[in-house]
């Protein structure tokens, strides 16, 4: 029989990417697809390669026969569940932060180390954070070659990667500032927000994100760390498996919908060259490389929303560092971020089946 594959968090902001995948996706290896999602969802019909699919609410036994569990949920709705999918016999391939780090449970970009989808002793497989994964392709490829030491980021987070709230309160800002002349005085933006009834205490950023720039992602850690800035840390050491990888990361949220870009300075045991590098980036199928500035031509978000592959330019080698390149890369946090990715994991795994 062909495998069966659901998924949980069918109607959230990254399950309804992921419905879009499972329709474009040229190779099938599926027999039946189960939407799961929340009591209150449950009953609303989902096509799903041409065929109506009715949302089933979250319960034990809706996991029964299933093989591959993709979950697209909080996490403490992972925590619950994910354990209870594979419980009954499922693979869970879980996209929230609740087992990231658990090392029982792999943490996989299929193209970086899909060897260790094997090592799955909890019956669980992690995706990991959008803003991590929208280097992993292009750090991993590097790596290969060249042996990553050191990694300094800064990231430019889109507003999706707070979920369906986070887009819509760009709008509602960039609607309340749009065509005034604001963004000329320390506060007028606020004043604008607060004008249109946009109060600053319901929003998911801590500051206005209409016509600015936001350093915070997540929630406060230890020594004034965002929990952003130490997964992008703690999960690229668990992924390229260096786990002394010296990293440091500046997490920032930017007026943009979806897709996460980040400046980053990577530094490897080996010499580099921008000649090599792009070699390096023009052998790995999931990276497109855009770089060629006397052109105007590098990645931006506003080019690369709704793509599959990393976006990559501005390499350079850095002046006052040996053995360092500066890059600039642009990955849609909803598609290769989380659901895409999420989605060739579950594919490796029905390959797997089917052996
Ligand atoms: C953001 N990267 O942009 C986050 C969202 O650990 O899966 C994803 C959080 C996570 O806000």
């Amino acid at each position: 029989r062909k495998p069966v594959l659901a998924l949980v968090g069918a109607t959230g902001a990254v399950g309804t990417v992921m419905i879009d995948i499972l329709n474009g996706r040229g190779e099938w290896p599926w027999g039946e697809v189960r939407l799961i999602a929340s009591p209150r969802s449950a009953g609303k019909k989902i096509a799903v390669r041409g065929q109506e699919v009715t949302v089933r609410a979250l319960a034990p036994e809706v996991f029964d026969g299933v093989d591959v569990a993709m979950f697209d949920v909080p996490d403490e709705v992972s925590a619950t569940w994910a354990p209870i999918a594979a419980g009954r016999g499922a693979v869970a391939v879980d996209n929230s932060g609740a087992f990231r780090m658990d090392p029982d449970v792999p943490l996989v970009v299929p193209e970086v180390n899909t060897d260790q989808i094997a090592h799955r002793p909890r019956g669980i497989i992690a995706n990991p954070n959008c803003t991590t994964l929208s280097m992993m392709a292009a750090l991993g490829a590097l790596h290969r070659e060249l042996q990553l030491t050191e990694l300094v980021v800064a990231s430019y987070q889109a507003a999706s990667g707070a979920g369906q709230p986070g887009v819509d309160r760009l709008h509602a800002e960039l609607a309340a500032v749009g065509g005034k002349q604001v963004g000329e005085r320390a506060g007028d933006v606020r004043e604008a927000l607060a004008a249109a009834g946009l109060r600053q205490d319901t929003s998911p950023f801590p500051a206005p994100l209409a016509l600015n720039v936001v350093p915070w992602a997540g929630s406060l850690k230890e020594d004034g760390w965002a929990s952003e800035e130490l997964k992008v840390r703690n999960e690229s050491r668990k992924i390229l498996g260096i786990p002394d990888l010296k990293v440091s990361a500046t997490c920032v949220r930017v007026p943009v919908v979806t897709t996460h870009s980040l400046a980053v300075h990577a530094t490897f045991a080996r010499p580099v060259s921008v000649a090599r590098a792009r070699e390096i980036f023009q052998a790995q199928r999931t990276v497109v490389l855009v770089d060629d500035p006397a052109a105007g031509q590098f990645p931006t978000p506003a080019d690369v929303v709704g793509a599959d592959p990393t976006y990559v330019g501005r390499i350079r080698q850095a002046l006052d560092f040996p053995n360092t390149l500066d890059f600039f890369v642009c990955g849609d946090n909803l598609r290769k971020g989380a659901a895409l990715n999420t989605y060739e994991i579950a594919e490796k795994l029905a390959g797997e089946l089917a052996n």
